[in-house]
């Protein structure tokens, strides 16, 4: 994106005083006009679209409707209105949507960083406010670019540096993409129609000062550097690029070692527990007193409350399961061989029957986000949901939840609590 400032070797440009007079003036790639903004522009519709539900998808796969410990965003108001019981089929469900999610925040930077570049003159118009309605245009686009540079950058922090944000994330997250949401709609009304005609109208730039050049298109261009073409071609690169280094942390097993972006490294070890793990049971201070000998499972609902050892855990019929684990992060596992004991059958053990109610499930964990949360009645009753004891084969690894963990079809990693010690079903009320 090197068009600014002519070919190297040739002449200098004249030298520019004060602010821009017309706007353009001081931006001077031959390549900006309605064109390119709108080929841009159009990706970043399509794309921006499949982010936006994808995050709503994922903000409803957490259940935050259920229950305070779910809930991020207690505010949420009106903005949860579109919350719906998040689903146990088809069983790789999150992996998908936030696979996507993830995959293509990271493939649209450039876009977004290109799409940007292009409008640049645009930003810097000159004067700032013309009119009332001038001003209201302006403050809805520092609110679009704002609202993309935000999301856009805590996504991506939070993928990167897990959790930089201790527990607000996801309301800086939620509640910003809302403010995006809706500066983006007001301005895809109003530049649709222009974005649409200049795709399919112009290859070439309109006269700069016409309507039509839209203000982009520089009255005194440099010599391009590059072709339309070209710098349409870099972009689609950069994103193909970064798509090559982030998609294998979605797929999981061998492919996650191309996933040079992947946070917590490439290499999870091998052997039955060697899929990736979130946090180790040192990273947040589970003791190994916590999950020894004196360790015991508590199950409670209807009154009453059966405490098991893991001997006597392991005693109870063993079910088996295959499911992934796939984290808010976009990383996710193929499936794994779980087995373990269904949450119905431990249901039963305090007299419930096969309409097993919501379920608080609690972790040794002290402290942390977390450490517990409330699955709802269609997690707890599927037959695939297990309180897991082994995994592919061998008893789980204190990292991966030693000695029993929570796994549920279609449910986020962050439901599938690890080094289980209390499972209250009928809670919350
Ligand atoms: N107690 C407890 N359980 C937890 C977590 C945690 O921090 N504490 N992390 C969750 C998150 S965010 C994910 S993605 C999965 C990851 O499971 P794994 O580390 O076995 O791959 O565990 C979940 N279970
Ligand atoms: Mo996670």
């Amino acid at each position: 994106m090197k068009a600014d400032g002519g070919k190297p070797g040739g002449k200098p440009p004249p030298p520019e005083s004060g602010p821009p007079r017309a706007p353009g003036a001081a931006w001077r790639s031959p390549l900006r006009g309605p064109w390119l903004t709108a080929v841009f522009g159009l990706v970043l519709l399509a794309g921006i679209t499949v982010l936006f539900v994808t995050g709503l998808l994922s903000y409803a796969a957490y259940n935050p409707d259920l229950a305070a410990v779910n809930d991020q965003t207690p505010d949420k108001g009106l903005l949860g209105l579109y919350l719906f019981p998040w689903p146990t089929s088809p069983y790789w469900l999150y992996r998908i949507t936030q696979g996507v999610h993830v995959t293509l925040g990271v493939v649209l930077v450039p876009v977004l960083l290109a799409k940007l570049w292009s409008v640049i003159p645009k930003l810097f118009e000159w004067p700032p406010v013309r009119s009332p309605a001038h001003g209201v245009e302006r403050l809805s686009l520092l609110l679009l670019v704002g609202g993309a540079g935000f999301e856009f950058v805590t996504g991506i922090l939070n993928v990167q540096l897990h959790y930089i944000f201790p527990g607000s994330f996801y309301t800086l997250h939620f509640y910003g993409a809302w403010v995006f949401i809706s500066a983006f709609v007001v301005h895809v009304v109003f530049r649709l129609p222009r974005a649409l005609h200049a795709v399919r109208r112009l290859r070439r730039n309109p006269p700069a000062g016409t309507q039509e050049a839209a203000g982009l298109v520089s009255p005194r261009p440099a010599p391009p550097t590059i072709s339309r073409r070209g710098a349409l071609g870099m972009v689609g690169l950069g994103s193909l690029a970064l798509f090559a280094v982030t998609v294998g942390q979605s797929v999981g097993g061998w492919f996650r070692q191309t996933a040079l972006l992947a946070p917590h490294g490439q290499d999870p070890g091998s052997g039955p527990n060697g899929f990736q793990i979130n946090k180790t049971a040192a990273s947040v201070g589970i003791r190994p007193s916590d999950i020894g000998p004196a360790w015991r499972l508590t199950v409670r609902g209807a009154g009453r409350q059966v405490d098991l050892t893991y001997g006597q855990l392991l005693a109870l019929p063993q079910s088996e399961s295959s499911l992934p684990i796939a984290c808010v992060e976009g990383w996710s596992t193929p499936d794994q061989h779980w087995s373990g004991v269904r949450l119905t059958e431990l249901a039963a053990l305090v007299g419930l029957g096969t309409d097993t109610p919501r379920a608080l499930v609690e972790s040794v964990q002290r402290g942390g986000s977390f450490g517990s949360v409330v699955l709802r009645d269609n997690q707890t009753r599927d037959a695939r949901s297990l309180l897991a004891v082994r995994v592919n084969g061998a008893v789980l690894s204190p990292d991966h939840g030693y000695p029993a963990r929570v796994i549920v079809p279609g449910a986020p990693g962050v439901h599938t609590t690890k080094w289980v010690t209390r499972l209250t079903f009928g809670e919350p009320a």
